[in-house]
């Protein structure tokens, strides 16, 4: 009963979540630098962030501290691609010497070429509205595979693309900030051109033997029971019902399955967009923070626990998301993230977060339960290493392990940080005590 050996233990971030140095050595603005007053609560930004650009080195010897095996990052396109076809080989630079100190304390890198940030050049050319986009992502992806991929073997081509399409061009509640459902075929068709490019492009230029995932937010409903029938109920909700639908199947069957999908009846994935974008993935990844809502019944769930942004904490969802997932596509899986927001404090030097740690050891428990079941789970990354930029909701909701003091950029080690260590240190062990 445990985790498998070489489990890859690990924290994950990115970019413009913790960076900071917004316009420094050639990087351009991103949509997430030109957000328009009142779109961010209390209309905080990212310029300074954990200012991790100048402090990597510091954070370095965190990850180190803290024991991880690997550590998932984003690269800011907007460092790489300031102007059209132009490379700019500082923005390479900086994350080279990343990959270099990381290597340097036995950390596996791995790396997600976009996490939600596009250089405002590009949004203004049409962002993910316009087919000119995917053109552009192959040249970024190249110019970083050819700088990183001695020494990278992980690559993400994109993190959850429901997520920065529907929440950016549809909800109109992140980064353009546009509010328009009639994009939401378009805007997916271009996504799955520019993801077929990206995996072709690693592919095609790296120097290590690739792995390459990307990271889908999914959520599954958790069973009433563990009856034949509510299993096989929770599982239609959590691939056909309106959230499970566009949440998951959209994405997942046209990337994994070359399966055409329809939604309400008017959008559509095609079986053309399918056939040209279907490049198998190694492996895939996964963000879970909270189950699904039960769609099919009004019987009481088990539980209601909720975090501060109000979504459900139960780790029975992760548990089931797993194991659906699996039986469905039948690849080796990474939890890239999966993390509590709590108004943490500090008091005297120290961050009691005994929520967070509750949490973990749920979480972790059914995820335990999916590896002894034989189901192919190969690494967990919590979200996040460090406090940092929660996008909308700025820096309010604490995320981390290291607690962040953004005044003057102390990191402290948070009660769930000694407690994750030690999950590292005994191959989860420590989780049932
Ligand atoms: C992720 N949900 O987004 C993002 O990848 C991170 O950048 C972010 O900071 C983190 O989670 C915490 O919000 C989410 O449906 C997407 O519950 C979807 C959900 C949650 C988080």
């Amino acid at each position: 009963m445990s985790f498998p050996k070489n489990f890859l233990w690990g924290v994950s971030t990115s970019a413009t979540q913790i960076e900071g140095a917004y316009d420094e050595d050639g990087k351009c603005l991103s949509i997430w630098d030109c957000v328009p007053k009142g779109k961010v609560k209390n209309n905080e930004d990212a310029k300074v962030a954990c200012d991790h650009y100048h402090l990597y080195k510091k954070d370095v010897a965190l990850l180190k501290e803290l024991g991880v095996k690997v550590y998932r990052f984003s690269i800011a396109m907007s460092r790489i691609m300031p102007l059209n076809e132009e490379v700019n080989e500082k923005g390479l630079e900086f994350y080279s010497k990343l990959v270099d100190e990381l290597l340097a304390n036995g950390i596996t890198p791995m790396v997600t070429l976009y996490h939600w940030d596009l250089p405002f050049w590009l949004e203004e050319n049409g962002g993910w509205r316009s087919k000119s986009i995917v053109k552009y992502f192959e040249i970024y992806t190249r110019a970083v595979v050819e700088k990183l991929s001695d020494r990278v073997q992980y690559w993400l081509s994109f993190n959850e693309p429901a997520c920065f399409l529907f929440n950016g061009y549809v909800q109109g509640e992140h980064a353009p900030f546009i509010k328009n459902p009639l994009l939401i075929s378009k805007i997916s068709r271009n996504f799955f051109y520019a993801n077929a490019a990206v995996i072709r492009t690693i592919r095609k230029y790296a120097k290590t033997k690739p792995e390459v995932g990307l990271s889908f937010n999914c959520s599954a409903m958790v069973p009433l029971s563990e009856s034949k029938e509510d299993i096989e109920k929770a599982r239609k909700v959590t691939f056909e019902s309106k959230g499970g639908i566009l949440a998951n199947t959209w994405f997942l069957d046209p990337v994994l399955k070359k399966n055409t999908v329809k939604v309400y009846g008017i959008y559509k994935v095609t079986q053309k967009t399918c056939d040209e974008c279907y490049e198998p993935l190694d492996f895939i990844a996964l963000n879970n923070y909270s189950p699904f809502a039960d769609y099919t019944s009004k019987e009481k769930k088990e539980y209601e626990r909720s975090n501060m942004l109000g979504w459900e904490n139960n780790g029975k969802g992760l548990y089931w998301l797993v194991r659906f997932i699996y039986e469905r596509y039948k690849l080796p899986i990474f939890i890239s993230e999966n993390g509590l927001p709590l108004d943490d404090k500090l008091v005297d030097k120290k961050v009691h977060d005994e929520e967070r740690i509750r949490y973990l050891k749920d979480y972790l428990s059914n995820l335990e339960r999916a590896c002894d079941e034989n189901i192919p789970v190969f690494g967990y990354s919590y979200w996040s290493f460090m406090d940092n930029f929660e996008w909308a909701e700025g820096y309010k909701p604490r995320f981390g392990l290291i607690y962040v003091n953004f005044e003057n950029q102390e990191r402290i080690f948070k009660d769930s940080a000694y407690f994750y260590k030690e999950v590292i240190a005994t191959n989860g062990k420590n989780i049932k005590e």
